[in-house]
């Protein structure tokens, strides 16, 4: 299996994050990537590939031009505040807020196109997060060309970020951003599975009322992890998207027999929808491990979890999303790789 590498990835590079009241180092640093390649290096799956620009068009497919535009402007414009360090978000327009109205101000846009403080916009975000995208599609590409599967290793991750807004360390939605290209290349339906151990609430609802994306997650319970404020078991998406979106929220601590129901009851889900391309927001912060997550995978459940995905039969295209044990997530990334491409043979 190819993968895609993202190698501007580097230049998205966060010192701090807020957490609880304080500031502590980054958890989605480059180093996590640099160990997936280093995984892929020792053991090679097949060709490494550089992303190929498809320019802006794919993005402002699935993101609001206004936060493009955001984006690509964000880091002069906290210059010319005087901002120092990384830039944060300082307030949000909330309920009885207005978010109809584009402030001059650009400590108050950073509000407007953003959901939490936890997510640092540095000097390179945009270029990084550009990238990862044009790798995504990439990848997508050597998929539709026949491809069983493919792997993108990009950072930063993307699944939080929606139509109009960073968060959860996410800026670009990479896998939107395929699924909304695939449908456009003519394939009719195309399934998202996002394992990554937090909710995909961007993907989620930038394809909510639609009816030829179905989006299936398994994630921890957001009544108590991130992002909180989606992910529940009743959404299950709206107008034309009614029955097409599906969450399978899980308790921290959850044993991995539990898990793997999850994943079964997700994949009935998707396999009634029968999709032509499989789209896997792969973030292995379902690990034991993991620093930030409480779910207990472990190397011979990643194997697991990529065996089981190849038996679908499905053209596959994963997406790095999530994982922040640094050392383990190469080879955790690499065993579900591994697991897909022996059992797709
Ligand atoms: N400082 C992804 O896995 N903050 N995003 C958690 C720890 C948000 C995770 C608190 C976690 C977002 C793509
Ligand atoms: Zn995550």
């Amino acid at each position: 299996m190819k993968t895609v590498f993202n190698g501007r990835h580097g230049l998205h590079a966060a010192t701090h994050e807020f957490f609880r009241g304080r500031l502590v180092p980054a958890f989605e640093i480059p180093a996590r990537a640099d160990f997936v390649l280093n995984a892929l290096r020792e053991r090679p799956l097949g060709e490494l590939l550089a992303p190929v620009d498809h320019g802006m068009a794919p993005l402002e497919r699935v993101h609001a031009p206004a936060y493009l535009r955001f984006l690509q402007g964000a880091w002069d414009e906290w210059q010319q505040l005087g901002g120092e360090g990384d830039a944060f978000p300082a307030v949000w327009p909330v309920r009885t807020l207005r978010s109809d109205v584009e402030p001059r101000s650009f400590a108050a846009r950073m509000g407007l196109y953003s959901m939490d403080s936890g997510t640092p916009l540095t000097s390179g975000s945009w270029e990084a997060a550009y990238w990862g995208a044009q790798s995504a599609l990439t990848a997508l590409d050597q998929v539709l060309a026949g491809e069983r599967g493919a792997y993108c290793l990009t950072r930063p991750p993307g699944h939080h970020a929606g139509a109009d807004f960073f968060g959860g360390y996410c800026f670009v939605n990479n896998a939107a951003v395929a699924a909304q290209a695939a449908r456009d290349a003519g394939l009719a339906r195309v399934a998202i599975l996002d394992v990554d151990y937090h909710h995909g609430n961007g993907t989620q609802a930038i394809f909510y009322e639609r009816a030829d994306v179905f989006f299936a997650s398994i994630h921890g319970d957001p009544q108590t992890e991130y992002p909180f404020f989606l992910g529940h078991a009743d959404e299950q998406g709206a107008g034309a998207g009614l029955g097409f979106n599906a969450n399978f929220p899980l308790p921290v601590g959850v044993d991995n027999e539990r898990w793997f129901d999850a994943l079964e009851q997700a994949l009935g889900r998707l396999q009634a929808f029968d999709p032509q391309l499989l789209v896997v927001s792969l973030g292995v912060d379902t690990y034991g491990g993991d620093p930030i997550s409480h779910f207990k995978l472990d190397r011979p459940e990643f194997a697991r979890l990529g065996e089981r995905l190849a038996r679908l039969g499905w053209p596959t295209l994963f997406l790095q999303e999530g994982g922040y044990a640094t050392e383990a997530i190469g080879w955790n990334v690499h065993a579900v790789l591994q697991g897909f491409a022996q059992a797709a043979r």
